[in-house]
C-alpha cells in the first residue's frame, strides 16, 4: 500500500469523522461563512450563458482554447506586455495548476533530465518535488522560511540562490506562498531576479493564487511582471482552482516564456507532443466558463468582486482567529496569523500538537502546522481558537 496523500489523504479521513463539530483546515478550498464551498456569482453567469449557446461536445485542440490561453497569460503578465506583443511565448490550456506544471516538468525534463537539477524551496506545496520527480529531475531544496521569526528567511534565500549551480532550475511561488503565507517584498523580488539573473538560473513560477494574495490579480503578478521586464526566459503554471473556484474543473495553463517568437513555435511543438500521449487534449467546460467571464467586461468585474469577497473574508478570519486565541489569555502573539497572507496559515504548531487537534478535537490540518484559513469561519472560529490554546499553553 501506498501511503495517502498529504493533504487530499486528510480529507479522507476527515469524511470519515463522527464528531459533530469536526473542522477541515486541510486541502486549501475557499468555504463561505456557512462552511458550504461557494460557487462564484460570475461563474454562475457565465454558465448560464454557455448553455443558453448549446455549444458541441467535440474536441478542442491538444493545446486547449485559444482564447483561453490567451487571456489567461495576459492576466498574468497585464495586455501591455512586451513578450505578448513580440510573440515571445507560447500557452496551452492544462489540467489545473498541476496539469500545467506537470507538462511544463515534462517539456524541460525532455532536454535537461539528468543534467540539471530542480530547486524547490523549503517548505512548498508537497506535490512540487512528486512532479518534478516524475518529470524525471532530481530534486534539490533551498532556504526559505525561518521557523524561528516565522518569516521569509531573506538571507538564507539569497544565499542559497547564489550557491546554485549555474543553469539550475529554480521552482518560485509567484504569491501567496503555500505553506508559509509569506512572500518576498518587491525589492526582494528585484534581488532574487538580480541573483538568478547572474547565476543563470532557471525560473519556474508556480502561480495558483493569483488575486488570492491580496485581492488584486495585477499587485499578485507583481513577481511574474517583474521578471518579464528584466528580460528573463521562464515557465509559469497558472492556475484557475483558487482564483475562479473551478477546483473540479481542471482549469489551468503553462506559459513558456521564450527569447524568441521562433523560438516559441519549435518549443510549442514540442510542447504539443508532450500532451497528446498524456491525456491527448484537455477538457472544456472549465475553459469555456473563463473565456466568458475573460470576454465580458461586466462579468470580469463580478470577478474581481469575488474575488476581493474571498480575500477579505479570509483576511477577517485571520484578525478574528488572533483576537480570540489572545482573548481566551494565549501568552504567544500569534501576530504570523495577520502577517501571513493567501489560504494558508503557518502556524508553527508542532507534529504532536496537529496530531492532539486532529485526534482530541477532530480538527483537520496538515502535519507541517498549516491550516486552511479559507475553511475558518465566524461559526467555528471560536472552537478553532479554544482547540489551539488548548494544545499550546503549557
Ligand atoms: N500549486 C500550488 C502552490 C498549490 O498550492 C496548488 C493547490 C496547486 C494545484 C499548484 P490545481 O488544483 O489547479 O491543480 O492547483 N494546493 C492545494 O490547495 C490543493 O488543491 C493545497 O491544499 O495545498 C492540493 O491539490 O493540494
Amino acid at each position: 500500500m501506498a501511503p495517502p496523500d498529504a493533504i487530499l489523504g486528510i480529507t479522507e479521513a476527515f469524511t470519515k469523522d463522527k464528531n459533530p463539530n469536526k473542522v477541515n483546515l486541510g486541502v486549501g478550498v475557499y468555504r463561505d461563512d456557512n462552511a458550504k464551498p461557494w460557487v462564484l456569482p460570475s461563474v454562475i453567469e457565465a454558465e448560464k450563458r454557455i448553455f443558453s449557446q448549446c455549444m458541441n461536445k467535440e474536441y478542442t485542440t491538444i493545446i486547449g482554447m485559444r482564447e483561453f490561453y490567451n487571456k489567461a497569460i495576459e492576466l498574468a503578465l497585464g495586455d501591455d506586455s512586451d513578450i505578448l506583443k513580440e510573440k515571445r511565448y507560447t500557452s496551452s490550456q492544462c489540467l489545473g495548476g498541476t496539469g500545467a506544471l506537470r507538462v511544463g516538468g515534462a517539456f524541460l525534463g525532455l532536454f535537461w533530465r539528468g543534467e540539471r537539477l530542480v530547486h524547490i524551496p523549503i517548505p512548498s506545496w508537497p506535490n512540487h518535488r512528486s512532479i518534478f520527480m516524475h518529470s524525471g529531475f532530481k530534486i534539490a531544496t533551498y532556504s526559505y522560511y525561518d521557523p524561528k521569526t516565522l518569516g521569509l528567511t531573506t538571507q538564507g534565500l539569497f544565499d542559497a540562490l547564489n550557491k546554485m549551480p549555474e543553469k539550475s532550475i529554480v521552482l518560485l511561488h509567484a504569491c501567496a506562498h503555500n505553506p508559509t503565507g509569506c512572500d518576498p517584498t518587491k525589492e526582494q523580488w528585484c534581488e532574487i531576479s538580480h541573483i538568478i539573473r547572474c547565476r543563470k538560473l532557471y525560473p519556474f513560477f508556480d502561480m495558483a493564487y493569483q488575486g488570492f494574495a491580496t485581492g488584486d490579480t495585477d499587485d499578485d503578478a507583481l513577481a511574474v511582471r517583474l521578471f518579464a521586464n528584466d528580460g528573463h526566459t521562464f515557465c509559469l503554471a497558472q492556475s484557475f482552482s483558487k482564483n475562479m473556484g473551478l477546483y473540479g474543473e481542471r482549469v489551468g495553463a503553462l506559459t513558456i516564456i521564450c527569447s524568441s517568437a521562433e523560438e516559441a513555435k519549435r518549443v510549442a511543438s514540442n510542447v504539443k507532443t508532450l500532451i497528446r500521449p498524456m491525456y491527448s487534449n484537455p477538457p472544456v467546460h472549465g475553459a469555456r466558463i473563463a473565456i466568458e467571464i475573460f470576454k465580458d467586461n461586466e462579468l470580469y468585474k463580478i470577478w474581481m468582486e469575488d474575488l476581493k469577497t474571498m480575500a477579505n473574508r479570509t483576511i477577517g478570519m485571520r484578525q478574528e482567529l488572533r483576537e480570540k486565541l489572545i482573548e481566551l489569555g494565549s501568552k504567544q502573539s500569534w501576530e504570523h496569523i495577520t502577517n501571513q497572507i493567501g489560504m494558508f496559515c503557518y502556524t508553527g504548531l508542532k507534529l504532536e500538537q496537529v496530531a492532539r487537534l486532529t485526534n482530541e478535537f477532530s480538527i483537520y490540518l496538515t502535519k507541517d502546522g498549516r491550516i486552511a484559513m479559507v475553511g475558518v469561519t465566524s461559526k467555528n472560529v471560536g472552537y478553532v481558537a479554544e482547540c489551539i490554546h488548548n494544545v499550546t499553553k503549557e
